[in-house]
């Protein structure tokens, strides 16, 4: 089934609350350049709880080593998983995009840990000086094996082209665990689309008429304008030092939950507030996997 950008019609409505989804940690940026970014266990867990508190709903996590270098060690993850899961009740998305240096195999290892969600970009980009590669094939091993596992994907946009790949990866193998569909814009990587306005309301327009929701996030300093743009046309938002490290000129980022609370603050300024974790639960339709 082939849809055209004027059938969707679900996911551009205007969304009533916002789900604010924080990305913390990343995998690209050094502790050494930046010591306030959360690589230990226990600053991970801290920084989830304060972003729960301050509006985030869903946090989506890179891991680090002993040395805070990016990981995807099976233990460590299954650990982070458990300690975000007992000390919050956000939903937790583990990456499978890793680093740009994380070999295919490898990142197919992450949904063992038995995370509520994973992201799932969909296609190669160019990637500042790197490449993160996602070949057709490996999209769709990753999206049946999280089928199988009743894992909710986020499918990650870094570029136009990653919205026609989605189309196919529904057309070949269906609908996600759940039912729902919902991605993520990720604007202003230096390869991918640009984080203006323009760009990502094509990328919108583009969507698959099965897509029931959308967030959007600037990499940089498009951070800011594309947080408005999302949140004037239905989108959600993701912010996070994945993503920036700069609050305003001159003033480095502190704390993720600074983060959080500034988009909270712009969502409930725009009416639409932060969902609550549960809402989101719903809005994603994730599998309960909380034991009492
Ligand atoms: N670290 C980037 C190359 C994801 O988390 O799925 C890829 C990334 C995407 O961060
Ligand atoms: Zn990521």
């Amino acid at each position: 089934m082939t849809q055209d950008a004027t059938q969707n019609t679900g996911a551009t409505s205007h969304a009533a609350g916002t789900l604010i989804t924080v990305a913390p940690t990343g995998a690209e940026t050094a502790k050494g350049d930046c010591p306030q970014l959360p690589t230990t266990l226990a600053e991970l867990v801290e920084t989830a709880v304060a972003c729960q508190e301050a509006g985030a709903s869903l946090i989506h996590i890179h891991i680090r080593d002993g040395d805070h270098r990016p990981s995807l060690d099976a233990v460590l993850l299954r650990e982070s998983v458990q300690a975000v899961r007992e000390q919050t009740n956000l939903v937790i998305q583990l990456s499978t995009g890793g680093s740009v240096h994380d070999p295919l195999e490898r990142r197919l290892t992450v949904l063992d840990a038995d995370p509520d969600s994973c992201s799932l970009t969909c296609g190669t980009t160019n990637f500042g000086d790197d490449v993160f590669l996602n070949p057709y094939p490996f999209m769709a091993q990753l999206y049946r094996q999280a089928q199988e596992r009743e894992i909710v994907p986020e499918f990650e946009l870094f570029d136009l082209g990653h919205v026609a790949a989605l189309r196919r990866l529904i057309d070949d193998h269906g609908l996600p665990f759940g039912g729902k569909v919902h991605v993520d814009f990720i604007t202003g990587v230096p390869g991918g689309m640009p984080g203006t306005p323009a760009a990502l309301l094509a990328g919108v327009q583009a969507l698959p008429a099965e897509v029931t929701s959308w967030a959007a996030t600037g990499v940089g300093r498009s951070h800011l304008p594309i947080a408005a743009v999302a949140l004037a046309s239905g989108g959600h938002l993701r912010v996070g030092m994945e993503d920036n490290l700069v609050y305003a000129k001159g003033r480095p980022v502190q704390r993720n939950d600074e983060l959080v609370s500034r988009a909270a603050d712009l969502a409930r300024l725009m009416q639409r507030p932060p969902l609550t974790t549960d809402q989101a639960r719903a809005l994603l339709c994730v599998k309960q996997r909380r034991t009492a």
